[in-house]
């Protein structure tokens, strides 16, 4: 690739170098403050910066609601954007076994802090892994896939991309609609063209089965397929298992590559192996695949950035391969990846008793995300806010799509301080039974004030 640099910005580079040195030396002595004025009064001004060109960009549709609820001094607020879990007293969760398994590790005196692998840590791949595709599976077993750690879903995603967008002839890859607002940002930084299909009917708040069907079986032979494992984010809505062996059936078909993007296993049933169902299948029939691991809702583990990318492969070999070439999409990216989180998960599921206490946890996890929903829907009832709510306790997972639309989501969040994403999900993780009268009042306003 050639690089082109203009000369003018060059110079300008050169000149705000020599603002910074100024700006140091004047730190040091006051000798030169005349020197330094009247040489960087040209930088004082915006309109004079070499950045007076970059436009302000929008807040994150995501992460920027947590932002706007930060501002809002309001003793009533609720954020219920991001998805994140909240006990019933709404604090953010630290679950024991991580507690205990960081205990661990801090007492062992024999750990350091030098560099992982570029792959990362080689026993929390292996046992990511094995969470996924299940202990006895074969593909494990054949040495046919090679996972590497990266830096939580987020960075999966994005390695995963690159690493298509480089080695797969097919540049496609097909997202549903909608998904988790992220996706189409990484992948189209990855290199990859990005195109949706049908997933979400609102008329029935349910799976659009035939539109799916429909809408990949019309996509081009080898092209790559996004699909939420478990508890699709934002609607809720997954395929029946069923529906999964049809998709499959089609896929495998067509030859279209799946990419499983995993955040929530645990968090849809409440079991890891039920959760990783839909997945396992696409393993037992021998095919590729591609999946991308999160431990930052299931072990909440959020700000610690642990993740995994596997890429299921034919043979050993061409998993070797592929590893190589991973290698070199990561190294460049983020050098290696970071040894905190990964070793939490490791302990944890090295160990058939913490492993087993953290299957406790999440379950208590998932259960009370499920006990909210029933409550929501229970107010709403009370409430006798019209419409149909039935959909709150049958969505699944994180979030629920509520169908509230933007100019309500807008006057809950001015008139009762409730924040969440404009496309009307809510997480109800973020919920607690204390707050959910509040939530219940708002949604009633937003829906008979419109009506
Ligand atoms: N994939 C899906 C489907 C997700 O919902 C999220 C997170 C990720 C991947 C990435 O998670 P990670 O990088 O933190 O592992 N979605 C959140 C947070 C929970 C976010 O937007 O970043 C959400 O509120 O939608």
């Amino acid at each position: 690739m050639e690089h082109k640099f203009d000369i003018s910005d060059v110079t300008n580079r050169r000149l705000s170098t020599l603002a910074r040195h100024l700006e140091v030396s004047t730190m040091e002595s006051s000798v030169n403050e005349g020197l330094y004025a009247s040489i960087t009064s040209g930088f004082d001004g915006n309109s004079n910066s070499v950045f007076a060109h970059v436009v302000k960009a929008p807040e994150d549709p995501i992460l920027g609601v947590t932002v706007a609820y930060n501002n809002d001094p309001s003793p009533v607020k609720l954020n219920l954007g991001v998805g994140a879990y909240r006990t019933e007293e709404g604090k953010p969760l630290v679950l024991n076994v991580v507690r205990r398994a960081e205990q661990q590790l801090v007492n062992d005196r024999s750990r350091v802090k030098e560099y992982l692998p570029i792959t990362g840590l080689a026993e929390f791949n292996k046992l990511s892994a094995k969470l996924m595709f299940g202990a006895d599976s074969p593909a494990i077993k054949e040495n046919r896939v090679t996972t590497v750690q990266c830096l939580s879903g987020t960075g999966s995603l994005r390695v995963g991309g690159e690493f298509l967008a480089r080695h797969y002839h097919e540049r496609t890859i097909y997202i549903p609609q909608p998904t988790w607002g992220n996706h189409p940002k990484i992948f189209s930084l990855a290199g990859l063209s990005v195109k949706t299909y049908r997933y979400y009917d609102p008329a029935t708040r349910g799976l659009n089965f035939q539109g799916l069907l429909e809408d990949l079986g019309s996509a081009p032979s080898g092209a790559v397929v996004l699909l939420h494992a478990c508890a699709h984010n934002p609607t809720g809505v997954d395929p029946t298992i069923q529906q999964w062996e049809k998709i499959r059936q089609l896929m495998r078909s067509k030859r279209l590559l799946p990419f499983f993007d995993s955040a929530y296993q645990g968090f849809a049933s409440g079991n890891l192996d039920t959760d990783a169902k839909p997945v396992r299948m696409f393993v037992a029939d021998g095919g590729e695949c591609l999946l991308a691991q999160s431990y930052a809702k299931n072990m909440g583990l959020y700000g610690e950035r642990v993740g995994a990318l596997s890429i299921v492969c034919n043979t050993a070999d061409v998993a070797n391969r592929v590893e190589s070439q991973l290698k070199l999409v990561t190294r460049p990216m983020f050098s290696n990846p970071p040894i905190h989180g990964a070793s939490i998960v490791a302990t944890i599921l090295r160990d058939r008793n913490m492993y087993d206490e953290w299957t406790v946890e999440l379950k208590a996890m998932a259960e009370r995300i499920i006990s909210m929903r029933q409550k929501l829907f229970d107010a709403l009832q009370t409430r006798g806010t019209p419409g149909d709510w039935s959909h709150i306790i049958k969505q699944i997972g994180m979030f629920t799509f509520t169908g509230l639309n933007k100019e309500q989501v807008a006057f809950m969040t001015k008139e009762y301080h409730i924040y969440m994403t404009s496309d009307g999900r809510i997480s109800m993780a973020g919920l607690s039974s204390k707050t959910i009268p509040h939530l219940a009042d708002a949604m009633h306003a937003a829906v008979t004030r419109t009506l």
